[in-house]
């Protein structure tokens, strides 16, 4: 693998004051391997209320952001906003917001952009439909999706990269690990004919669609999978732990 392991829970639009208030305190009293980035994703309007009763052990993000600086954007959040909070990373390109909202890859690749300039780290999510596995299409789609970020951003520092088949995602079918270390090989290999050779490197690619504590030790032990991006399972503090400490 490359890097630290990194392990994001994406909360999605779940939670009330009181829900989320429990799963602080889960995470707050949970045992963590220390040699792991952790980070959640709460929903906007709770991440105030995170960043002030979670441990700083672990990083926040957002789950989406503005395109560039504030303004007249009537129901959009900036990246200077979510700073202000505390956010240090932020999901962008997550199959939801492609698939259901409509974002393409340039809109993406701008936010990611703006993100990247305001320091902000960028989880950056990339994945095939069922239909375009099926049709073999797989590789090509994550590859467009990786130029559309390549060609926006203006450094690979701060960027972790996400590969969430969306067959698997929600669905309780998860890419066998020999699935999803074929993907994570072929976008390193991407980065390295694209980017640079260090890139390829350093760069943490973590896998996303049904990861559980029951699963997660078989995925952890494949060569290029650097992580996980956690959905369903993060809502559950024991559970997400038992995801975290699956580092090997
Ligand atoms: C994929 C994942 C988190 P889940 O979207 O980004 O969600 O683990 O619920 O499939």
């Amino acid at each position: 693998g490359s890097g630290k392991f990194f392990v994001g829970g994406n909360w999605k639009c779940n939670g009330t004051k009181d829900s989320i208030s429990k799963l602080v305190s889960e995470l707050n009293s949970a045992t963590l391997e220390s040699d792991v980035d952790v980070v959640v994703a709460p929903p906007f309007v709770y991440i105030d209320q995170v960043k002030n009763s979670l441990s700083d052990r672990i990083e926040i993000s957002a789950q989406n952001c503005w395109i560039g600086k504030g303004g007249a954007f009537t129901g959009e959040i900036s990246v200077e906003q979510l700073k202000d909070l505390g956010c240090k990373w932020v999901i962008l390109g997550h199959s939801e917001r492609r698939h259901i909202i409509g974002e393409d890859d340039q809109f993406i690749g701008k936010k990611a952009a703006y993100a990247l300039n305001q320091g902000v780290g960028v989880i950056a999510c990339i994945g095939e439909l069922l239909e375009e596995r099926e049709a073999g299409k797989t590789f090509d789609v994550c590859f467009q999706q990786m130029k559309a970020y390549a060609d926006a951003v203006p450094s690979w520092d701060n960027i972790v990269i996400a590969y969430e088949p969306v067959w698997a995602i929600g669905t309780g079918k998860v890419a066998t690990p020999a699935q999803a270390q074929e993907v994570h090989v072929a976008i390193r290999d991407w980065l390295s004919k694209n980017v640079s050779a260090e890139v390829a490197s350093k760069t943490r690619i973590i896998y996303g669609g049904s990861v559980n504590g029951g699963n997660c030790a078989e995925l952890a032990k494949q060569e290029d999978i650097d992580g996980f991006l956690v959905g369903g399972a993060s809502l559950k503090g024991p559970e997400f732990a038992t995801i975290i400490n699956s580092v090997t």
